[in-house]
Parts: structure tokens; C-alpha cells; sequence
């Protein structure tokens, strides 16, 4: 092991002899925004369940608690109510029948946890939140996550509620059980998961993404969602995105990961978000057809989204004001 001096030393001598690495050289990153405190605290989240979703996260925030604890109470709102098709109890099933749920957290310390596949659990994101805190893993999945939520003393409920079963029945005579791909514009099966971003009165930051998919997915399938980096990511020196919409594009560019990395690098939120559509845009042929939309928050409690389509919108509580605002979209803007 070279000892720190002579590390050095052989850096200088290779520097001038035009032959140091280029990976030893410092990156030149423009210098992240200064925090900006009066913005603090704040919470961004996807689509018009973000409203209640942030009253949630917010109450904990005010009262001191825990960042990660306000993504996760603000996220379990739409996992709880079964009149929420795109999320927890009552979402819609896959071409089986089988509501299967997809959930991450990250945390400003870096550590970050997720389910796929998860069954009969009502809040995905409490277990995603074990998983991060009490495993050396990061992502369980289907009957794994099951035994390690019920180990953990959560109760099996059955997520298919009757209005959602009768729904699914019609799809399923009319279909022939056939794999849709673009379902998330259908009026009936229109899916819309529910991504947060939040940070308290410190500058700490915290994320949650919650789902149950695609609607009659084939059994199997897991979206962005649980994928740390995809659906959802945190980095407390930078900032936050989350993700929304057609799974397989967000995957295909690690969109999270991209808009907080493109805020790494000097973009704003909103520039942030707007690049990662545009890569979307560039790399898939036939993104026109899919909605993606995606959320930001920088270190300074800036924030912003974009969206291929228009009709994403998102909720910003920041200033005592909790606002659902209409993204501005790539195509029919
Ligand atoms: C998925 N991205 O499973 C999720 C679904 C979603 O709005 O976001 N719906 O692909």
C-alpha cells in the first residue's frame, strides 16, 4: 500500500512527466447552490394524492420528527385509501387478478430500501423502510418481502377490492388476458404512482416512491418504482427526483438517478427534469405514445417537473402553501 506522501508524490512525478490518469484529477463540478433555509421545509409529490400526502409528510416535519418518517407517513395516505387505483389498498391487479406492489426510500444518510412484487401488505413502503433499516439489503422481493413484512408484524389483507375485481373481470373478457404495454392512458386503468420528495428544517432530505404498476401487467412484472436510482433517488448533498408514469422508459434511463445527477452538475430542478425527459425522448423511438413524468427538489428546497405528456401534475407544500400545480409537458405542451 502506497502510504498518503508517496501517494503524492508519484501523482506529482506522473503529472509531470504528462502522464497522470485522468481519473485522479479533480472533476470540475460548478458549485451547488448555497442552502437557502427560508425554503425549508418542503414537499414535493406527484399527482393531485400529493395534496393529502403532503399534508401528512408536512405534520411530521413541523413537529420535528424524522425526514424519513415524513416521506413514509406522507406516502402511506394513497397506499391506504381504496379509492386509490395506482397505489396500495384497491389498486389495480395484474392479468391474474393479484394486486402485486412496488415501494423504495432513501434517506439522507444514503441508505435506501425497497419490495417488488410485494402481495396482500398494505403499506409496501413501511416494509421498504425495515428492509433499509433493519437488512444488510436493499431490494426483497415477492414471497421474501411477504415473509419478511409478516415477520415483522404486518398483517396479510387482500388488496382486490370488489370494485376493482369487477373491473378487472370486464378488462378480462374483452382482452382475452393479452399483455397491454400503454394501459396508463386508459380512463379506467389511468395509473398514477405516487413519488415524494422531502426536506425538513436541518437541509436533510428523504424520498418514497409507492405503487402497484401498471394495471393488468403480466404477473412478474416490476416497474421503476422499488429501483433505487429509477423511480426514486436521493442524494442529501444535491437533492432529490422521483418518477411517474410508463416504468420501462424511466428504467431504460435511470431517470432519478440522471435528474439528480444533472443537478449535480449545475441544472436547476426544473432544467434537471426536463433534460431527463429529453433523454427519454432521444433514446426510445415511440416515447410520443407513454406518459413519464418527473418531480426535483435541490438542496436549497428548489423544486421542479416535467412530463412527456401533458396532464401530470404535482404537489408542492413549501411556505406554509400547499399548491397542486400543471406540469409543463414535451409533446401537447
Ligand atoms: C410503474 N411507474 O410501475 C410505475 C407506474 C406509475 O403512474 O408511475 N404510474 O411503471
Amino acid at each position: 500500500m502506497l502510504d498518503r506522501r508517496k501517494f503524492i508524490e508519484r501523482v506529482a512525478m506522473l503529472g509531470a512527466a504528462g502522464l497522470a490518469p485522468s481519473v485522479l484529477k479533480p472533476a470540475v463540478l460548478p458549485s451547488l447552490p448555497g442552502l437557502n433555509k427560508k425554503n425549508y421545509p418542503a414537499v414535493i409529490s406527484t399527482w393531485s394524492h400529493g395534496i393529502p400526502s403532503n399534508v401528512a409528510a408536512m405534520e411530521v416535519l413541523l413537529s420535528g420528527g424524522n425526514v424519513v418518517d415524513a416521506v413514509e407517513q406522507g406516502v402511506r395516505v394513497p397506499e391506504g385509501d381504496p379509492e386509490n387505483h395506482s397505489v396500495g389498498l384497491g389498486g389495480f391487479p395484474d392479468r391474474d387478478g393479484k394486486v402485486t406492489l412496488d415501494a423504495s426510500i432513501m434517506g439522507p444518510d444514503g441508505d435506501a430500501g425497497g419490495v417488488c412484487f410485494l402481495e396482500d401488505i398494505v403499506h409496501p413502503i413501511s416494509v421498504a423502510k425495515l428492509v433499509m433499516q433493519k437488512t444488510p439489503h436493499v431490494l426483497l422481493a415477492g414471497s421474501g418481502a411477504l415473509q419478511f413484512a409478516l415477520e415483522n408484524g404486518f398483517k396479510k389483507q387482500n388488496l382486490l377490492t370488489p370494485e376493482v375485481k369487477k373491473m378487472w373481470e370486464k378488462w378480462l373478457k374483452n382482452t382475452q388476458y393479452k399483455p397491454e404495454i400503454n394501459w396508463e392512458n386508459h380512463p379506467e386503468t389511468f395509473h398514477d404512482t405516487i413519488g415524494m420528495i422531502a426536506i425538513d428544517k436541518n437541509g436533510d432530505m428523504a424520498g418514497a416512491c409507492t405503487t402497484s404498476g401498471l394495471g393488468y401487467k403480466m404477473r412478474g412484472r416490476v416497474g421503476d418504482s422499488p429501483i433505487i436510482g429509477a423511480g426514486m433517488y436521493v442524494d442529501n448533498e444535491v437533492g432529490g427526483a422521483a418518477a411517474t408514469g410508463m416504468g420501462e422508459l424511466v428504467m431504460k434511463t435511470l431517470g432519478s438517478f440522471l435528474v439528480v445527477e444533472l443537478m449535480r452538475h449545475g441544472k436547476t430542478p426544473q432544467q434537471a427534469c426536463e433534460e431527463a425527459i429529453a433523454r427519454i425522448v432521444k433514446k426510445i423511438p415511440d416515447s410520443n405514445k407513454f406518459q413519464v413524468g418527473f418531480i426535483a427538489m435541490d438542496k436549497s428546497g428548489n423544486t421542479g417537473a416535467y412530463s412527456l405528456q401533458k396532464g401530470f401534475n404535482y404537489a408542492v407544500y413549501q411556505h406554509r402553501k400547499n399548491k397542486l400545480i400543471d406540469s409543463k409537458s414535451y409533446y401537447n405542451s
